[in-house]
């Protein structure tokens, strides 16, 4: 752990002289115009954030540190006889900016499997929770429960340096994400298994862990569970899930607070939600229809019903993606390659054939195709894990990789409290007058 931190330190300090040396030189430059619509309009397309995890493409997708996902698959480490990278070297490779060697990636898996054991009375908490309560929230309650653990909240009321706020954040961050699976899996144990929960194998990496104490111990749902993990870890720094977690750590909230924040905005249905819609939908014109296997005609019909009643069409759209999602494209990969005749998964693939132009025509959507949780549901049910309001819990547990990288870099260099300014239309009208 030390070695780690001393490699993150000397990239921290070297970053830090950089931008202090550009914003010298160059602190003055504007990066563009805000105009009217784009107050009142969910701030779409103004530049406002530094996030150093990832950057997003509306054409090319995103890319981890300049990597690609297909690259990522490519040149990550795998588990041993596996072919998908296993998440914990992207955490590696968001943290160091740099590709980690196997050696970096076994280091972050032992670490995690060290710091795993969540206490009694996070348990405790969910368990206080009525059976119906969606799993998010008994996720996030979990979370909240584990801030008593918080290094930073407890050297922080005893009086810490600024200087050393990055390597607290960076001791919660870990064993934030360490315990994360545990709280995952006890969940879903809890909720749909009668309380039947697996202990944890010490042996096992990140998400192979996962995948084991919820009960499914097929290889190909770990190597599902290893590509999820990665695909979802990150978006760059603007969605509702990091932007918050950013916004609510820099008001020095702790990794446990900021990231509990940020997964209430992924429970939200346009947000990280929409991969339990997704699967809801299809179900419903599955039952409607009355078939598994629906023609395009049909599909096309209940796109249409859907949208007649004021609906959107979950996993269809984005904010700033302007293309098939790289990440709906891999989870089609790893369907090609291991259950090319599942009819729900053929289903999703008749789905993207037929909803795109029919959103096109509507002319108002700015992107008509797929994004990641237009497909993630057929894998995981294909596999069994039907219960689709569990979900958004598994997108949560691969976001905490992206947002807490990004919550150590916030706080190694220093970035302050974010404070954007509003206005009232009122104070519009008048600006408007030229009062
Ligand atoms: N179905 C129907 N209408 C849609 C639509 C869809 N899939 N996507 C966008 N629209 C509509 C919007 O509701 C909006 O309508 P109004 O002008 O009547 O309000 C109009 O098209 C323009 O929207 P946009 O600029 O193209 O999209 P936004 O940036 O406002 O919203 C998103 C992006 C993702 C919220 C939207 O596409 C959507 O609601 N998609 C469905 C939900 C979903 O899949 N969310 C998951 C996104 C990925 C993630 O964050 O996890």
């Amino acid at each position: 752990m030390d070695i780690l931190k001393e490699r993150f330190k000397a990239k921290a300090d070297a970053a830090a002289a950089e931008i202090k040396d550009l914003l010298k030189e160059h602190g003055n430059k504007k990066v563009g115009e805000v105009t009217l619509s784009q107050v009142y309009q969910g701030m779409r397309g103004i530049t406002g954030l530094v996030t150093e995890t990832s950057l997003l493409d509306a054409q090319e997708g995103i890319r981890f540190r300049g990597y690609s996902i297909p690259e990522l698959q490519e040149k990550l480490p795998k588990a041993k006889d596996g072919s998908e990278p296993l998440p914990e070297g992207l955490f590696f490779l968001m943290l160091l900016g740099e590709l980690p060697s196997e050696e970096d990636t076994n280091k972050i898996t032992s670490i995690l499997q060290r710091r795993s054991h969540v206490p009694a009375h996070v348990f405790d908490a969910i368990d206080a929770l009525p059976i119906t309560t969606h799993p998010m929230t008994m996720y996030v309650v979990g979370v909240m429960a584990l801030q008593t653990e918080s290094v930073f909240a407890k050297k922080y009321a005893e009086g810490l340096n600024k200087k050393d706020y990055w390597d607290a954040t960076f001791d919660d961050a870990l064993t934030l994400i360490a315990r994360l699976p545990r709280i995952a899996a006890y969940i879903y144990r809890r909720k749909y298994k009668n309380s039947e929960h697996i202990q944890p194998n010490g042996l096992l990496d990140w998400s192979g862990n996962l995948a084991h104490m919820m009960g499914f111990n097929d290889e190909r749902f770990h190597e599902l569970m290893r590509l999820y993990m990665t695909i979802h870890a990150d978006h760059e720094g603007g969605n509702v899930s990091a932007h918050t977690t950013h916004l609510v750590g820099s008001a020095l909230s702790d990794s446990y607070l900021s990231y509990a924040a940020g997964m209430n905005g992924l429970a939200g249905p346009l947000h990280g939600l929409a991969n339990q819609e997704v699967i809801k939908w299809i179900f419903e014109m599955q039952a409607e229809i009355g078939s598994d296997d629906p023609t395009p005609e049909q599909i096309a019909d209940y796109v249409q019903q859907t949208l007649k009643s004021g609906k959107v069409v979950p996993g269809y759209g984005h904010a700033v993606l302007r293309k098939t999602d790289p990440r709906f494209t891999a989870q089609m990969e790893f369907g090609k390659k291991h259950m090319p005749d599942d009819k729900l998964v053929k289903t999703v693939w008749k789905i993207y054939e037929t909803v795109p132009p029919i959103l096109q025509s509507l002319g108002k959507i700015k992107n008509p195709w797929p994004n990641v949780d237009a497909h993630s549901g057929a894998l995981l049910v294909h596999f069994g894990l039907k219960e689709y309001e569990f979900y958004t819990v598994l997108f949560a547990v691969s976001r905490a990789l992206g947002v807490l990288a990004s919550l150590i870099w916030d706080r190694a260099l220093g970035f302050p409290l974010e404070r954007p300014k509003s206005v009232t239309t009122n104070a519009v009208k008048m600006w408007l007058e030229g009062k």
